[in-house]
C-alpha cells in the first residue's frame, strides 16, 4: 500500500488496494474459492496458529476481499477494513462487538430507519439501552450522555433528512466521556468527507451507494484505525459471518476507481437541482449541504469538500403532490437505496423509514411530505426537465399548503 501514500485522492482511487498477482493482472482477479489448499499438514496448522501468512477459508480472508478492504482503508485514511455482506451487517457486527448488556448507545433521531430498529428491537434483547437525539446539536448530544454511555453514533448528512453533525464536536463529547465515536460516511464517501480527520473511531458504509456507485451489488465495510480493534471486529465478523462475498468485493473495487469523478458529477448535479428545487413555485423547502438555507451549511463547509448527492424536499401539497411527482417521474426511477449513477426518487416515511414508526419519523423532522432524491451522473438538464415535467403534473389545488 505504501507506494500511494503520496498521490492525491483521485489517483488512490485508481490504484489502491492492487497487489501484484501471478500472470500480471492490473486488477485483482477474483478469487472465487471457498477454501484454500494447505501445502502440509504442518502448514495448516501454523496458518490457524497465525505463526504464517496464507489464506484458509473464505469467511476468514480471501486475495481478492482484502484487496478491497485495503484500498478503502487507504482511502478513508484508516489502519484496514472489513467488507461486509451489507451495510447493516456492517453496523451490527460493529454494535456487537463494541457493546455489552447495560451498555447505553447515543445515536441520532435521523438515521437509516433499520439502524434504529437494530437498536429498538434487537440489541435491546440483549439490556443495550439506546437515546436518540438530534446530534446535529451538540448540547443535545451531551445531555444524552450517561456514565454507562459506550458508543455516539451518527450519519452525517443523515438519512433521509440531511442532518449535518459537527464532528469534531461530537468526536469530543464521546471522548470526554470515554465513549467511541462512530460515523456512517455513506452519504458522503472518502471522496467527500474523513471522519478520522475530525476524531471518529470507526467509520462505516453501506458500500451498497456511493462507493461501489453502480446499483448492482449490497455491501458494507467498517473501517478501522488500529490493529487491537481490527482484530476484535475480525474475531466477531468471523463468528457472526456477515462477510462480503469475492465477486461483489470485485465490483466494489472496479467502482471505486471511479468514486471520485462520480462524487465530482453527483456534486455538481445536486446543486444545480437543489437550487431549482428551492426557487420551484410548488415547493415548499429543500434540505442539501450546499444551499446556504441548511441550519448546518457553515459546519459543512468545515468537514465535507463537496456537498454530496442527496437532497430531500418537501411540496407545498405535501404527500399527495409527492405522490403525485413520484408517480410522474419516468428518468428519475421510483426506487429506494441511493448513490448509484442513475437518479433514484423515493418517499422515506412509506418506504426506507417505515420501520422506525411514526412517532419517531416526527421527532426526526421526517414529514409525511419529505420526498427523497439521489441525484445520479446523468446530463443535469434531462433530471431538471424531468422533474419540471413531473412537477407541472401536481394539481392546482395541491399547490398551496
Ligand atoms: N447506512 C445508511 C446511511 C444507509 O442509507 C443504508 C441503506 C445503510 C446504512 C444500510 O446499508 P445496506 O445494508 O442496505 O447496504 N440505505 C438505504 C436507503 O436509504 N434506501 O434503501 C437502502
Amino acid at each position: 500500500m505504501s507506494h500511494n501514500k503520496n498521490l492525491q485522492f483521485d489517483s488512490k482511487c485508481v490504484h489502491s488496494g492492487i497487489n501484484d498477482y501471478e500472470f500480471g493482472p492490473v486488477v485483482p482477479p477474483i478469487y472465487q474459492t471457498s477454501t484454500f489448499k494447505f501445502e502440509s499438514a504442518e502448514h495448516g496448522v501454523a496458518l490457524f496458529k497465525g505463526e504464517a501468512e496464507g489464506y484458509i477459508y473464505t469467511r476468514m480472508k480471501n486475495p481478492t476481499i482484502e484487496a478491497m478492504e485495503n484500498a478503502i482503508a487507504e482511502l478513508e485514511g484508516g489502519y484496514k477494513a472489513l467488507g461486509c455482506a451489507s451495510g447493516m451487517a456492517a453496523i451490527s457486527t460493529m454494535f456487537v462487538t463494541l457493546l455489552q448488556s447495560g451498555d447505553h448507545v447515543v445515536c441520532s433521531k435521523s438515521v437509516y430507519g433499520p439502524t434504529m430498529t437494530l437498536l429498538h428491537t434487537v440489541l435491546s434483547k440483549f439490556k443495550i439501552e439506546s437515546t436518540f437525539v438530534d446530534t446535529d446539536i451538540a448540547e443535545e448530544i451531551e445531555r444524552a450522555v450517561k456514565p454507562n454511555t459506550k458508543i455516539i453514533y451518527v450519519e452525517s448528512p443523515a438519512n433521509p433528512v440531511i442532518a449535518i453533525t459537527d464532528l469534531e464536536a461530537a468526536a469530543k463529547l464521546a471522548h470526554k466521556n470515554k465513549a467511541l465515536f462512530i460515523v456512517d460516511n455513506t452519504f458522503m464517501s472518502p471522496a467527500l468527507q474523513n471522519p478520522f480527520m475530525f476524531g471518529a473511531d470507526i467509520v462505516l458504509h453501506s458500500m451498497t451507494k456511493f462507493l461501489n456507485g453502480h446499483a448492482d451489488v449490497v455491501a458494507g465495510i467498517i473501517v478501522v484505525k488500529d490493529e487491537e480493534m481490527y482484530s476484535k471486529m475480525r474475531k466477531t465478523l468471523n463468528q457472526l459471518g456477515g462477510v462480503i462475498d469475492p465477486f461483489n468485493s470485485f465490483l466494489v473495487h472496479r467502482g471505486l476507481k471511479t468514486l471520485s469523478i462520480r462524487m465530482q458529477r453527483h456534486c455538481e448535479n445536486a446543486q444545480l437541482i437543489a437550487e431549482y428545487l428551492e426557487n420551484h413555485p410548488t415547493v415548499k423547502w429543500v434540505r442539501y449541504p450546499g444551499l446556504k438555507s441548511h441550519p448546518n451549511y457553515q459546519i459543512g463547509l468545515k468537514q465535507h469538500s463537496g456537498h454530496g448527492g442527496m437532497i430531500s424536499f418537501e411540496l407545498k401539497g405535501g404527500f399527495n403532490a409527492g405522490e403525485t411527482v413520484m408517480n410522474n417521474a419516468k428518468l428519475c426511477k421510483l426506487a429506494v437505496s441511493l448513490g448509484g449513477v442513475e437518479t433514484l426518487i423515493q418517499h422515506p416515511a412509506s418506504m426506507t423509514h417505515l420501520t422506525m414508526g411514526e412517532e419517531a419519523r416526527k421527532s426526526a423532522g421526517i414529514t409525511e411530505g419529505l420526498v427523497r432524491l439521489s441525484v445520479g451522473i446523468e446530463n443535469v438538464k434531462d433530471i431538471i426537465d424531468d422533474l419540471e415535467n413531473a412537477l407541472k403534473k401536481i394539481p392546482e389545488k395541491e399547490m398551496v399548503g
